[in-house]
């Protein structure tokens, strides 16, 4: 029983913290996006390529969760946008405040777009609000296609899932039809793209779509 009340306090705390943050993007008129995945899925290769393909129309940071190093940092800076790593230091999953207190290292007011890059797991990250517009889930073929029934909480919760590394799909029985079927079951509404953070394959709708995410947010901002 105390373990219980014990979580929903440290959820509860989470919670208010993070409308704190999300009162900061509203102000400033920054989406905020929170990316989540199994280790491994795409997160960084993804974001690489994202940044790349948007860096003229938007002005992008990323903040990079991650156990220890700082090493997708690097691998974002290296495309000429800011930047930060947290190391969670054991914690499997980034919380409200842990992004609260980087978010000084930025001026909101100068950005369109903040991706946030989460611890890779598929279990906790989705039970911390961070103040984020939307979540974004990857899921690669890799990981197989019975993942929705497993870890429900994380699609549920997702705006959008992307089957990311499909150029691998001839050397997998991964059953695309099949995971979009247990996706759709846990959320009518979610946006659903294939594609290859590797190749590019698939690209054009998933920058369509975030592309109209961050102007709803601009509109409204005014
Ligand atoms: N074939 C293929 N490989 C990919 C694709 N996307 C990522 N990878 C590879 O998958 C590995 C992991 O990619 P990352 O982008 O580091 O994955 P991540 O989700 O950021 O990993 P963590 O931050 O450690 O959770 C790397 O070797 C990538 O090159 C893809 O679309 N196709
Ligand atoms: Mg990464
Ligand atoms: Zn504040
Ligand atoms: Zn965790």
């Amino acid at each position: 029983m105390h373990e219980i009340a014990l979580g929903s306090d440290i959820l509860a705390a989470n919670n208010t913290l993070a409308q704190h943050n999300r009162q900061h993007f509203v102000e400033h008129g920054v989406y905020v996006l929170n990316l989540m995945s199994a280790p491994g899925a795409g997160k960084t290769t993804l974001l690489e390529r994202t940044v790349d393909a948007l860096a003229g129309r938007h002005r992008i940071a990323v903040i990079e969760g991650d156990v220890q190093t700082r090493e997708d940092a690097d691998r974002i800076a290296a495309h000429g946008i800011p930047a930060i790593q947290i190391n969670t230091g054991g914690a499997c999953h980034l919380d409200a405040r842990q992004v609260h207190d980087h978010l000084r290292h930025f001026s909101l007011d100068e950005l369109d777009l903040l991706v946030i890059e989460n611890v890779g797991n598929l279990v906790c990250p989705a039970e911390f609000d961070l103040g984020e517009h939307d979540r974004v889930m990857l899921l690669s073929v890799t990981e197989g296609d019975d993942k929705p029934a497993k870890y429900p909480v994380m699609f549920h919760v997702a705006r959008a899932l992307l089957l990311n590394k499909i150029d691998l799909l001839p050397h997998v029985d991964f059953d695309l039809e099949r995971a979009e079927r247990g996706a759709r079951a846990l959320n009518l509404d979610l946006e659903i793209f294939r594609l290859s953070a590797r190749t590019g394959e698939g690209f054009e709708s998933w920058l369509a779509w975030l592309d109209s995410r961050v102007a709803r947010v601009k509109a409204q901002h005014g």
